[in-house]
């Protein structure tokens, strides 16, 4: 089984378009394991797919993408579609980080980190996750650093994503700097 590609397959039917798997999403994220194992299943590299499969993918996930949890299954983040994902409100560590190709800079400097193509702005706990993340779009990424406390005390909401991955609405650019 090759998890990498499943982790895609399901990060498409979780993040990105439950409908063209026929998923009955809740408000949380949350599907029935088994619906979206029979969902998967149509897709013929996946036919023998089985419940244990995602169970062994997670555990060979370089990160927790995702949490298996009374027969059901959901993304803790990355979500694209416009339906958005309640999380609950936490409190993030003082300060967090976001790694981004250099031509994006200026921009986010003048308007604040935006979600862009996803329900939230995604953060990391820790600076070297963000050069990862920024690593995606540019070999040198700019590392910013964000005054999560100091937000947090202004009113502005922060939710966990999981361990490492932190999420908030829309950050404004007082908060921001580059590290
Ligand atoms: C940028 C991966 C212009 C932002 C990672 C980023 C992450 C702006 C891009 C997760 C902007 C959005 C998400 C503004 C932000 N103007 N550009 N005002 N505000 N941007 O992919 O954070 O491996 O939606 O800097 O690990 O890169 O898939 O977000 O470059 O946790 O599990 O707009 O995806 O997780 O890009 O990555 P993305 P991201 P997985």
């Amino acid at each position: 089984m090759d998890y990498l590609k499943l982790s895609k397959g399901v990060a498409h039917a979780l993040r990105h378009a439950p409908w063209e798997y026929e998923l009955e999403m809740d408000s949380e994220g949350w599907v029935e394991t088994e619906q979206l194992v029979m969902a998967l299943r149509l897709d013929k590299q996946w036919d023998l797919l089985q419940a244990g499969d995602l169970s062994n993918m997670l555990d060979a996930a370089d990160k927790k993408r995702y949490e298996i949890k009374d027969g059901k299954i959901r993304a803790l983040y990355g979500h694209s579609f416009p339906q958005k994902i309640k999380k609950s409100p936490g409190t993030p560590p003082p300060v967090v980080y976001h790694g981004t190709p250099r031509h994006l800079v200026e921009q986010i400097m003048n308007d604040g980190l935006r979600p862009m193509g996803r329900q939230y702005v995604h953060l990391a706990a820790e600076s070297d996750m963000a050069i990862m993340v920024g690593k995606r779009r540019d070999s040198e990424p700019v590392l910013l650093g964000i005054h999560a406390e100091m937000a947090s005390k202004d009113g502005i909401i922060f939710y966990q994503g999981n361990n490492t991955v932190w999420l908030s609405d829309f950050v404004p650019s007082r908060y921001i700097y580059i590290c």
